[in-house]
């Protein structure tokens, strides 16, 4: 027996005994899929009956997998489970697998078919009794499960993009029948890159005595066709040692519970609510910080939840959720929402109070945190209608960056940045349109992602620019980032410019062979001029250090990205600001505008941009997106990310006030282009340089964040974020 726990790029690597030769397996990266086990296959009166009947032969694998369940649990390792049935109307299931085996002459067997009634409800039909996977093996929160039509679990079903999502590169693989789904799966995710290990015991089918030791054997057949398969008591062996990061043995609440180190981050909360801290004890504590920002800077909030309130939530998270073993990914996070998201009940600003309202439901971002276990603490500054990149335009105050107050906050996305550098709240809901969550993210050395447009509901949210406009998650860390974009992406029917569900993804690791490299572009040297001094010399840091982490320097054709930019602004699309307005908004509202916006609306309107205007910039958007497109393409000569300083430079706020509209554009250099070209960016933190350097002062102290930005093409957030994750990696060493 082989057992190994090292460290390795990739983290923890563990490796046991399998064949043809040792599976080795980076456990961050590896999710145990546990493949159909339902009633309607493993108790009697249900299909599996009717399939194969030896029922005693498919329950064996029960027990062992729940011992691999709760081993892979303990080890925090990441559980995928799968069901397999159909729609109520079987508008998903082709005729083939409906009634080919009852069209068999002589049938005696198959005297029931997909969608009849049996005793455990309609026959693998979803929503029945029997379609639900066995009481021993019950996922719990935070687990992943995928209803697939298909014997295999990749056709018409999300997991390849859920399992990229979550950067899962190797699977440990059980489930029944070992011979049909078990099988399929392993060959399917084997065509898509992953690495598959099955489980000896863990799998079992109705006709084990024929099929099972030849469907394993043709797996790992030729030195490893397919994969590889293994015994279960060597990889309990090698995942022992890390039970300490799963399951507590003593589910319930310590008598003394654990104090609260003051570390936000989502993971770090995670881990610490696991430990038996309380949510009361977090909300006590960021209730104690926020009331002393007030003083350092008093324009975050423009409704903070009363503590009571807050306190209360808290104790009804608390006791929702008894045990902690099972608690839900954001169970007891703090979170800040931008004021332009509704929450039902409480008025939605847009820090424009003539178009204040109260609605009577919240946006389904919101509603999606909250039912994840997120607790809400505020609603949060930002420039007027969303509109600015500089967090200088709101009649609640000005906030300023983290790092200095003389220093702008960025924006439109200013006071949930700043709520987050500031470490009152573990993340927020905000928007990027030009690049108001990106933008204020690098000026408070937080994360800010945006994510592919139309992949999160925009449904609830005051537009800026609403066919541009997109959700920003203002987060600490990428891991968090993609923490909540896997809970809060999927296709909202509702929202009219929603993208369709998944098609074509890329395979697994097609960032280089096991991840060790990729190819990334950068804008040419007459394109980063604009940048400030530490700008310039920060980026090309940046661009050694990519290279030192597998980056491969490929030259690309920026002039889409340039060109795009310049669409947002000097073409027609800022027009779209005022189509989400009523007619004569501006007319009744100007002395209620912000000096700057209603400056801003009173330019757009003089243009007299016409129709014909409109349409030549939308003809020309297509023809820069589909040349960005190719500089993003499934190919040799393509690069998997853009990376662009986040801002050229970083203003005082006094510069802004002075001169607010040529300083705000100036802002957007590099992030204009994102939502124009239908790309996804996350912009990261990457060092931090003196004030003086930028200010030429010797007598400035202090230092400014810098940060970059990782763009990649439509709906390649999965390599975005993986390659994000790797720079952040390197940056912390
Ligand atoms: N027929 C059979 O053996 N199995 C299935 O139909 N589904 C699964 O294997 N899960």
């Amino acid at each position: 027996m082989t057992k190994m726990a090292n460290t390795s790029p990739n983290g923890t690597m563990l490796s046991f005994d399998a064949k043809p030769y040792a599976f080795s397996f980076p456990l961050e990266h590896t999710a145990l899929l546990i493949i159909d086990m339902q009633r309607d296959f493993l108790l009697t009166k249900g299909f599996g009956e009717i399939q194969g009947g030896n029922l005693e032969a498919v329950q064996a694998s029960i027990a062992p997998t729940k011992k691999l369940l709760e081993a892979c649990r303990a080890a925090g390792m990441t559980v995928f489970h799968t069901r397999e049935g159909h729609k109520s109307d079987l508008s998903d299931c082709p005729s083939s697998k409906l009634i080919r085996q009852e069209a068999a002459p002589g049938n005696t067997q198959h005297k029931l078919v997909i969608g009849d009634k049996g005793e455990l409800g309609r026959l693998l039909t979803r929503g029945e009794y029997g379609h639900d996977i066995i009481d021993e093996l019950k996922p719990i929160p935070g687990e992943v499960v995928i209803d697939k039509p298909g014997k295999g679990s990749f056709w018409n079903t999300t997991i390849l993009h859920q399992l990229k999502a979550r950067a899962i590169t190797h699977l440990i693989v059980s489930g029944v029948t070992t011979e049909c789904c078990f099988a399929t799966t392993i060959r399917e995710a084997n065509d898509r890159g992953f690495e598959c290990c099955g489980i000896e015991e863990a799998t079992s089918g109705y006709n084990d005595a024929c099929f099972k030791k030849s469907t394993l054997d043709m797996i790992h057949w030729s030195q490893g066709l397919f994969g590889y398969i293994g015994s279960l008591q060597p990889l309990l062996d090698a995942l022992s040692p890390l039970s300490s990061k799963g399951p507590v043995a003593n589910s319930t609440p310590p008598q003394t519970p654990p104090t609260f180190d003051g570390d936000l981050t989502i993971s770090a909360l995670q881990r610490a609510y696991k430990r038996g801290l309380s949510p009361v004890t977090v909300v006590e504590a960021i209730y104690e910080k926020i009331e002393a920002y007030k003083k350092t800077d008093p324009a975050v909030w423009i409704h903070l939840q009363p503590r009571e309130a807050a306190l209360d939530a808290a104790r009804k998270l608390a006791s929702t959720y008894p045990n902690r073993n099972a608690l839900p990914p954001l169970y007891g996070v703090p979170f800040s929402v931008k004021d332009s998201i509704d929450i039902a009940g409480l008025p939605t600003t847009t820090a424009c109070p003539p178009l204040a309202h109260v609605p009577s439901t919240s946006a389904p971002v919101y509603d999606k945190v909250i039912a994840e276990g997120a607790l809400f603490i505020g609603k949060a500054n930002l420039d007027q209608l969303a509109t600015g990149l500089v967090g200088c335009r709101s009649p609640y105050g000005i906030p300023h960056s983290v790092y200095h107050k003389d220093y702008i906050s960025g924006g439109s996305s200013s006071g949930s940045t700043v709520s987050v550098g500031a470490n009152l709240v573990s993340f927020s809901l905000a928007t990027d349109t030009a690049g108001s969550g990106r933008v204020p993210a690098g000026f408070n050395g937080i994360v800010g992602y945006k994510p592919t447009r139309g992949t999160i509901s925009f449904r609830g949210i005051t537009p800026a620019c609403l066919s541009l406009d997109c959700i920003a998650l203002s987060t600490k860390t990428v891991s968090d980032a993609r923490t909540l974009w896997q809970i809060l992406e999927g296709h909202d029917s509702l929202d009219p410019y929603a993208k369709p569900e998944m098609g074509f993804e890329r395979h697994i690791n097609s960032i280089g062979p096991q991840s060790r490299t990729f190819k990334f572009g950068i804008p040419p040297p007459e394109a980063l001029t604009i940048c400030s001094p530490p700008a310039r010399r920060m980026f090309n840091e940046t661009i050694s250090r990519l290279q030192a982490i597998g980056g491969v320097l490929t030259p690309i054709d920026w002039s889409p990205f340039q060109k795009a930019g310049q669409l947002l602004y000097d073409g027609t699309f800022v027009s779209e600001r005022l189509a989400s307005l009523p007619d004569d908004f501006l007319e009744k509202n100007r002395s209620a505008l912000h000096p700057v916006t209603a400056q801003l609306m009173d330019a757009v309107v003089a243009r007299k941009s016409s129709a014909v205007d409109a349409y030549r910039d939308l003809q020309v958007q297509a023809l820069y997106t589909r040349q960005a497109e190719k500089v993003f393409a499934y190919s040799a000569s393509s690069v998997d990310v853009v990376v662009v300083p986040t801002t050229p430079t970083h203003w005082r706020i006094d510069e802004v006030l002075a001169d607010p509209i040529k300083k705000n554009s100036i802002l957007g250099e590099f992030t204009h282009c994102g939502n124009v070209l239908d790309l996804c960016g996350v912009a990261v933190p990457a060092g931090t340089y003196p004030v003086k350097e930028l200010s030429g002062k010797e007598g400035d102290e202090g230092v400014l964040p810098f940060s970059v930005t990782f763009l990649g093409g439509s709906r390649l957030d999965a390599e975005v974020l993986e390659v994000a994750r790797r720079f952040e990696e390197g940056v912390k060493v």
